[in-house]
């Protein structure tokens, strides 16, 4: 294989592109492992059907009823991708102990006790997101933009709790919390004021920001959508709404884009580049949305490497924080887990390994014939070379042999639940 990178690495250095730097930089990239796709976005905090306009589909066997499966299952994810890895979690995985429980807006430190010392463990930071949805108090469809104050104050209160934690996490980790602010809000059918449930939303968010944080340690960000399922005609938070939002508290909240969010023809990866002339930082969800928001899971499909193609050539790595955000019930949902984490890293290597600064030059000279020639061309580069040896390097399987491992997982242990 080393004669295979050897020349991989001198057809990549004919274009300009040093290979050996783009392993060594990707090595460093933190991307979010949402940990959802483990349970079908159940969490141990409730007992009832997920809520708030997003659906899993599928029934395939072996999904984690526990803390501890869900830990043990992502320990094999992590086992099988290579790249630096952050932890992501809702706040409907509290750990309760003892026979205690608490309702979401009481929640404390102490009930993610567990996911702090499993991440500091394998080295990762957390990222956390409050959970306004498969609750109760999620009353006709609306939390932080219901017309009812107690319903308003409850979300309120879990979104301040929220942000206590994710200031504990990023204490205990050393590393920041981006804690991510998404509600279904919304409504089926048309509807009579919209204006009203947005002003409510605006007031709820900010009362949750005036908690008090360090912006170096918690990274607030409200997240928009375009519809759900039963929230067809209307949401709260739009694409307009939330990154105005964003725009107006710019000290102490970021935009996160999540490209399943957006109209079907829109993309998310020509938003990045937008985004990044105002806001010194955005995080994003990277899923895959099929006719809808449907969270397949990430492929290396061209929107994926368009995406990764704008944080490189943005040279904003280190302004853009990356999760992963999709659940497929239909498949093994390891394997579902391990092929989206795969295929990002690809993405993200394959962007790194593009002569990103030769083709600007041939843009900005107004060189656009040999501009089609060299990012045609550029697509044939050895890239599975790098990827193999990227791979190596991380102490994971470049090919199919993680997947042997996966079947052998679902034999040993997934079948057994
Ligand atoms: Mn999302």
């Amino acid at each position: 294989m080393d004669t295979r990178y050897e020349s991989a690495k001198q057809i990549y250095a004919s274009f300009g592109v040093d290979v050996d730097a783009a392993i060594a930089k990707l090595k460093n990239v933190p991307v979010s492992l949402h940990c959802w796709q483990g349970d079908d976005v159940i969490g141990f905090d409730n007992d009832g059907a997920l809520t708030g306009g997003i659906q899993t589909t599928g029934n395939y066997p072996g999904k984690a009823k526990t803390p501890e499966q869900l830990m043990q299952d992502m320990d094999k994810v992590i086992s099988l991708c290579p790249g630096k890895k952050k932890l992501n979690i809702h706040a409907c995985y509290a750990i309760f102990e003892d026979g205690e429980w608490v309702d979401r807006n009481k929640l404390e430190p102490k009930h993610f006790k567990k996911w702090v010392e499993f991440a500091k463990a394998r080295n990762m930071g957390i990222d956390f997101n409050p959970t306004f949805f498969s609750h109760p108090m999620q009353k006709d469809g609306l939390t932080l933009s219901h017309p009812d104050k107690e319903v308003r104050d409850f979300w309120i209160e879990h979104g301040k709790a929220c942000i206590r934690i994710s200031q504990y996490f990023a204490e205990e980790t050393g590393v920041p919390c981006v804690m991510n602010i998404w509600t279904g809000d919304g409504f089926k059918d048309i509807p009579a004021d919209r204006m009203g449930p947005r002003m409510r939303y605006k007031d709820s968010i900010e009362q949750i920001l005036s908690e008090p944080f360090d912006f170096n340690k918690v990274k607030p960000c409200v997240e928009s959508k375009v519809f759900g399922i039963g929230v067809e005609a209307y949401t709260a938070g739009s694409a307009e709404f939330t990154l105005s939002f964003a725009a107006m508290h710019k000290d102490k909240c970021l935009p996160l884009m999540d490209n399943g969010h957006y109209h079907p023809t829109e993309v998310v990866s020509d938003k990045i580049p937008a985004l990044l002339c105002f806001f010194p930082e955005l995080a994003l969800h990277v899923t895959r949305g099929i006719r809808w928001d449907s969270d397949h899971v990430v492929v290396l499909d061209d929107e994926t490497k368009e995406i990764a193609k704008e944080i490189v050539r943005c040279d904003a790595l280190d302004r853009v924080y990356i999760a992963l955000d999709y659940f497929d019930a239909s498949i093994n949902r390891i394997s579902a887990w391990t092929v989206g984490f795969r295929s990002l890293q690809k993405a993200l290597l394959m962007a790194l390994c593009t002569p990103n600064a030769a083709l600007a030059k041939l843009q900005n000279e107004s060189n656009f014939t040999e501009l089609m020639v060299m990012q045609e061309e550029a697509k044939m580069l050895p890239f599975e070379d790098v990827w193999a040896k990227y791979c190596e390097e991380c102490g994971v399987a470049s090919g199919t042999e993680w997947f042997e491992d996966v079947k052998k997982y679902e034999k040993d242990v997934l079948s057994l639940r």
